[in-house]
Order: structure tokens, then C-alpha cells, then sequence
């Protein structure tokens, strides 16, 4: 008996919270098998407040990678932080030419916390390699806005707006994570499968333990996708494991605090409510 196999293109987070490393622990959270193909790491300096390093790997090692993992039969994949043009179109084209149904890109464009654009160009690679195969594609507001070429949606009328523009650009569903970046008592997403627009909301929580929250959700996305559940499914319930693991969100250190990411089996998850717009 074997499992649905889950593969995360994406860079590793040397902290453990984000990245393929909080891939890995949401795919296991979900009963399926994870692989990853390594595009870059991400490395933090408790030295200098936390700083950022991040270290493509040669592209012929993501390449070889990727040739390893499509090998065995993917029945989900996800990208991350995919830090070139070069890496965004080997990725793009690797996840095309396996011909996986179930494609999630999770358009990581800056870190929490950092507001440096990886690089500009990386949008329009996202927009030509990446959304074309997307059965869902996971925006934050600012990576929403950067897809869709509008400002910063700052509303559900403008999350509206900006998931119409991204399914244009070949993306078949979005999910905006508002999180907590829309004046709300909720916490709140936007999904949108084409034709309806659907609010998922929880509670918000005061924490900044959220590190990896992003990963976090469309890593369960993708599992929930290879287990076969239908895609408004799958968003349904990898709301309520990240909600979770917010709930639950640990102090690592001085500078960060990453979410729990077995939170939801061991704890229960807060209520999730779905309300069609
Ligand atoms: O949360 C975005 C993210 C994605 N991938 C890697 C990261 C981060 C943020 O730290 O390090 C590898």
C-alpha cells in the first residue's frame, strides 16, 4: 500500500519554519510522502538582527533533483521560493513536462519580514512558467498585487478584483491570504475558483508566532490535493490546519516564533467558516 506522493520545489529555510522544511512536516501532518527539490537557501544571522541570506544552488542540482522526484510519479507538486528567473522557468518547465494535474504555486516573492523583493523579474517569470500550469495559485496581498499588476488589495472588493486578474493569467483557482492585513474582527482568505468568490474566515489571533504560516497552508493544500479531495476542499481544511498552527505559534528565539505545524491533530483547530460572495 502506498501513499500519495507530495514534491516541494522550493528553498530551505535553515530556521525550520517556512520553506520546504515546513513543507515536509505538513505533508507528513497529512499522511502523504514528501520530496523535495532544493532551489536555494535561506539562511538567518543571530549575529545581525536575524538577517537574511539566501544561496541558489547551481541550477544543474535542481535540475537533477527535479529529474529524480517527477521519476517516481508526483501526484502534487508546489512551488516556493524560487529565487531566479533561471530556477522559476527550470521549475516551470519540469512541473509541465510531468504533465501533475494538481500544480500549487505559492508565489513567494519576499520574506516576512523583509521587504526586499528577491528580484523583479521573477514576477514576469512567475506569470509566464508558473500560473499557466497552476490548478491554484496562493498569494498574500502584496504577491496578489504584483500578479494581478493592481496596488495592494486592501480590501475584499480589491482581493475580488486581483483573484479575477490572476485566474486571467491561466491560474484555474486563487486564494488571497489576507491574514491579517484586511480591517476585519476575522482573519480573513479570498478564494476564487473561476466563477464564485468564497470568504474563509477564522478568528484572528494576537501573535506574531506565524513564521511559515504561507508555507504552511499551501503545503497542506498540495497534500490535500494528492489525497484526492476537490480543491475548495482542500483550501477548507488547510485553513483549519494553519489556523492551528497559529493558534499554537512557539517562540523559537529572540527573533522569531514559527507556527506549530502538528498543531491541528494534537490540538484540534479553531472554527473555519465559508461563505459564498
Ligand atoms: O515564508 C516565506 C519563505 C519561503 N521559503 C523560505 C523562507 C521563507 C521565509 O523565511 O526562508 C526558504
Amino acid at each position: 500500500m502506498g501513499l500519495p506522493k507530495t514534491l516541494t520545489i522550493a528553498g530551505s529555510d535553515a530556521s525550520g519554519g517556512a520553506g520546504l522544511e515546513a513543507d515536509l512536516k505538513a505533508f507528513q501532518e497529512h499522511d502523504t510522502y514528501g520530496m523535495a527539490a532544493v532551489s536555494v537557501i535561506a539562511t538567518m544571522d543571530p549575529d545581525n538582527n536575524w538577517a537574511h541570506g539566501v544561496y541558489t544552488l547551481p541550477i544543474d542540482v535542481l535540475k537533477a533533483q527535479l529529474k529524480t522526484a517527477f521519476s517516481t510519479k508526483i501526484d502534487a507538486v508546489k512551488t516556493g521560493m524560487l529565487s531566479t528567473e533561471e530556477v522559476i522557468e527550470t521549475a516551470g518547465k519540469a512541473i509541465a513536462d510531468a504533465q501533475v494535474k494538481n500544480v500549487v504555486i505559492d508565489p513567494v516573492m519576499v520574506c516576512k519580514g523583509e521587504d526586499e523583493v528577491l528580484n523583479p523579474g521573477n514576477v514576469t517569470a512567475m506569470v509566464r512558467y508558473l500560473l499557466p500550469n497552476a490548478l491554484i495559485t496562493t498569494p498574500n496581498l502584496f504577491e496578489a498585487g504584483q500578479l494581478a499588476q493592481v496596488k495592494t488589495p486592501k480590501s475584499i472588493e480589491e482581493m475580488k478584483l486581483a483573484a479575477e486578474k490572476i485566474t486571467q493569467l491561466g491560474a484555474k483557482n486563487v486564494v488571497i491570504k489576507g491574514g491579517r492585513g484586511i480591517a476585519d474582527d476575522a482573519a480573513l482568505d479570498l478564494f476564487f475558483d473561476g466563477t464564485t468568490h468564497y470568504l474563509l474566515k477564522t478568528a484572528k489571533v494576537d501573535t506574531t508566532y506565524n513564521h511559515g504560516a504561507g508555507c504552511t497552508f499551501a503545503a497542506s493544500i498540495t497534500a490535500n490535493l494528492a489525497r484526492g479531495l476537490s480543491v475548495k476542499e482542500a483550501v477548507f481544511e488547510a485553513k483549519e490546519f494553519v489556523a492551528a498552527g497559529i493558534e499554537h505559534g512557539w517562540k523559537l528565539n529572540e527573533f522569531v516564533g514559527p507556527v506549530h505545524h502538528g498543531a491541528k491533530s494534537r490540538f484540534g483547530a479553531p472554527e473555519v467558516t465559508i461563505e459564498a460572495l
